[in-house]
């Protein structure tokens, strides 16, 4: 009888995903209640009956399904209760794969999704029927569905959160970036994090294409996808060859990035890339494979790849300022990430520390010795990032906020570029890491000399 009482589907979270899922489900005329643990404001035409406070197992398990957003762990005792009483508990993926028909890209990773997405989105919107991006690079996926029309081609970024909490998908052109420590604070362990990006090729079959790095990490996972007759491809620092896409180095010491069209490699020396960073170039190198594969010209993806000057927060120069040039990289939530942006540099001053997220950031101590000059910490949590510099033999300073960090940095030694690449997420002193690259940046404007 309680259940007769109760919607077919809870919303769990009302942020982004939470809102796209009740304007999806409410189009379809599917009864729906909105559940969020903090006080939310929904807008003011949304139909939704809301309920915010703790997430109560007994209500939910009388759903007949419950709708997940990603950044609430799936291990949430009222979700794994619910779980346990039978109730299906998906996340908004799960929506987009019943529903979307069309040409699905997806990409997943632990660093370099939102550029890869980027280009991808940009090179394939030149074709025919154009494409639509969306996931976890902040265009909740279902908005993209929602009024019932469906775009030809879907390229989506996807985190562990969003995989873990689907059935398997069926992308037609699917990518794995790379896997590297990140999360450990929301999954249960490192396994559970890399099982998740796996999901990504669970569903591909005949005619597919997985894009998967060259490393042999991979290889069975490779001999698994063809025995399925999907086409692998591999992509890496490495012979042209050899590879299907990546960065090689010429004969006279340049650096290349290439993909293939069929069998013929393509070309673009890196000195004609904006982007900087051996990572960043592996990632347009996978954008340009996905983009030949859809048809695209290599003359447009050449274009594309010259023409890119990267996202915000993302080993963005802010220019010179002050008698050097300042980079915000504030997307560098994980020392994977921190350590790519450093290996860019020859010398650099480094700000960096935040919310560690329980990664340990002293596997960044050869990329420090090598190529950090001085260190400036901040956040609330310095300890791991003082003994990183202190095994790492570089001079480090906790100032705490960025605007002291800022300062100071103005005064580190001449000409040496600064670099903030927290290899942390940001919620310590600052919304989101957009937020933390947006203060980092007003206050480097700050040093200019007022007119
Ligand atoms: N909430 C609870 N209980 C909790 C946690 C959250 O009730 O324990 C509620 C909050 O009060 C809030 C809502 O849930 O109202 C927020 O849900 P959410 O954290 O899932 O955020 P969304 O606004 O729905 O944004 C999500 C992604 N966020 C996360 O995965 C944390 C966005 O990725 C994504 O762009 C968006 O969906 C659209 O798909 C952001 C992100 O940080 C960029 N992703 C992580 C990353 O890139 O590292 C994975």
């Amino acid at each position: 009888l309680l259940a007769a009482r109760r919607s077919a589907t809870a919303i769990i979270g009302m942020g982004k995903t939470g809102q796209s899922v009740a304007n999806y489900l409410l189009h379809r005329g599917i009864s729906c209640e909105a559940f969020d643990e903090h006080a939310v404001e929904l807008p003011a035409s949304m139909q939704i009956q809301l309920h915010i406070g703790q997430l109560d197992a007994d209500t939910l398990s009388q759903f007949e399904r419950i709708i997940v957003s990603p950044g609430i762990s799936w291990n949430h005792a009222a979700l794994a209760a619910a779980r346990e009483h039978g109730v299906p508990v998906h996340g908004d993926l799960e929506l987009f794969e019943e529903h979307y028909q069309g040409d699905l890209i997806a990409i997943t990773g632990t660093n370099g999704k939102t550029t890869t997405v980027s280009l991808i989105d940009t090179m394939l919107d030149t074709l025919a029927g154009g494409i639509e991006a969306g996931g976890n690079i902040g265009m909740p996926m279902l908005d993209l569905i929602a009024d019932g029309d469906e775009p030809q081609r879907v390229v989506l970024e996807l985190s562990s959160f969003q995989l873990e909490r689907a059935n398997p998908i069926h992308p037609r052109w699917a990518a794995l970036l790379n896997v590297q420590p990140d999360h450990a604070d929301m999954h249960e362990n490192s396994d559970a994090y890399k099982a998740a990006k796996l999901r990504l090729f669970a569903g591909q079959g005949d005619g597919d294409k997985a894009m998967l790095p060259a490393n042999g990490e991979w290889n069975a996972l490779a001999d698994d996808l063809r025995g399925r007759g999907v086409y692998v491809r591999r992509f890496g620092i490495g012979d042209s060859q050899e590879l299907d896409a990546g960065v090689q180095q010429n004969d006279d010491g340049s650096w290349a990035v290439f993909w293939h069209h069929y069998e013929v490699a393509e070309f673009v020396t890196s000195s004609e890339l904006p982007l900087q960073g051996q990572h960043q170039h592996l990632n347009l190198a996978v954008a340009a494979q996905a983009a030949a594969d859809f048809g695209v010209s290599a003359s447009v993806i050449r274009q594309s790849l010259t023409s890119f000057r990267g996202l915000p927060h993302r080993m963005q120069s802010l220019g010179l300022v002050a008698g050097r040039e300042w980079f915000d990289d504030s997307k560098a939530t994980n020392p994977d990430a921190a350590r790519a942006a450093l290996s860019a540099f020859h010398h650099v001053i480094w700000i960096c520390g935040g919310l560690r997220k329980g990664l340990d950031v002293s596997v960044l101590k050869d990329a420090v010795t090598n190529h950090v000059e001085q260190m400036f910490i901040i956040g609330n949590d310095p300890k791991p990032y003082a003994e990183l510099a202190y095994t790492a033999g570089v001079p480090a300073s906790f100032v705490k906020t960025m605007d002291q960090a800022v300062k100071q940095a103005a005064h580190a030694q001449a000409g040496l570029p600064v670099l903030l690449s927290p290899a942390a997420a940001s919620q310590d002193q600052f919304r989101d890491y957009v937020e933390r690259g947006r203060v980092y940046a007003a206050e480097v404007k700050a040093l200019e000399p007022k007119p």
